[in-house]
């Protein structure tokens, strides 16, 4: 493993003493739809709800434009960036490193420029551009498997070992991204929970993230905050998985996982303590 992940103008431990399991809390910056207040309501509305998250205990905000939802339309980059940099700009100095959950490379390029600390992008790097567009700087990069795309994945998710094909997806893009000189440290992985994966799929690679994580030696990132794979396990509506979100985050980090990607950032860190407070690790 990695002695530490490299997050823009931070830098965290992942062994010894210092180490610890982080928390990265989801701020959506898309327009409320039940508001006409405007752009500036909306960017107050996220700067408090960043606010909340800090005191909450998060360690990473993960900031998002634009929605990944299966079938969404793509905005265009003029759209995102007016949406995801003022809220950069807003933040930068809050003392948490900012992601930037995007697949641009204007969007990447310009919300670094901003002051931005980490790029999340689910197509791995893989938009022309998207290499130079990171390469300067020292942004952490989250390295995410997703099987055919957004408009398509959920269609007809096919594996014939989930668990190999996605570890090796992830194994050949972090080498292909460091031959390129992206310095290993600043790298995660994620298995992309519900990104072109069956409610089984989801399950093997929960079941094995730790291995995964021991296999590459990288911390790795696990996103399952509200997804359908807890709605289909529990029978709930998307607003009411918190209990099975909880459990599913404490299950990756039972596993190893190093940093949950989450909606409610408070109930997961209290989970979180006392879980390790008992020393189930
Ligand atoms: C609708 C459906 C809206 C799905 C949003 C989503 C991940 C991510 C997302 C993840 C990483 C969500 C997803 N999921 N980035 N971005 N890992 N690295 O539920 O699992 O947030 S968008």
């Amino acid at each position: 493993m990695q002695s530490f992940f490299q997050c823009g103008r931070y830098r965290f431990k992942l062994d010894g003493p210092e180490a610890k399991v982080l928390v990265m809390g989801i701020l959506n910056v898309t327009p409320d739809s039940f508001s006409d207040g405007g752009q500036y309501q909306s960017l107050e509305a996220a700067v408090s709800r960043a606010e909340q998250m800090i005191a909450d205990g998060v360690d990473i905000i993960d900031i998002g434009g634009e929605s990944s939802r299966p079938g969404a339309e793509s905005l265009t980059v003029q759209e995102e960036l007016r949406r995801v940099l003022p809220a950069v700009f807003a933040l930068r100095d809050c003392g948490v490193p900012l992601s930037i959950d995007t697949v641009k490379p204007e969007v990447m390029y310009e919300s670094l420029a901003a002051g931005a600390d980490m790029i999340n992008d689910i197509h791995a790097l893989r938009t022309p551009g998207a290499l130079s567009a990171v390469k300067g700087s020292d942004c952490g990069l989250c390295i995410m498997h997703m099987q055919n795309n957004p408009q398509t994945m959920q269609q007809r998710p096919q594996y014939d070992d989930a668990v190999q094909e996605v570890t090796q997806f992830l194994r050949d893009s972090v080498e292909q991204l460091t031959a390129a000189g992206i310095a290993r440290a600043r790298l995660c992985i994620d298995p992309g929970f519900g990104f072109g994966k069956t409610l089984e799929h989801n399950l093997a690679l929960l079941r094995h993230c730790g291995q995964m994580q021991r296999e590459l030696g990288l911390p790795l990132l696990a996103g399952m905050s509200r997804k359908s794979m807890i709605g289909q396990l529990t029978g709930k509506a998307v607003d009411q998985r918190l209990g099975g979100s909880v459990a599913a985050a404490l299950a990756a980090v039972a596993q190893g996982a190093t940093i949950v990607r989450v909606h409610d950032v408070a109930a997961t860190v209290d989970a979180i303590t006392v879980w390790q407070a008992v020393g189930a690790m």
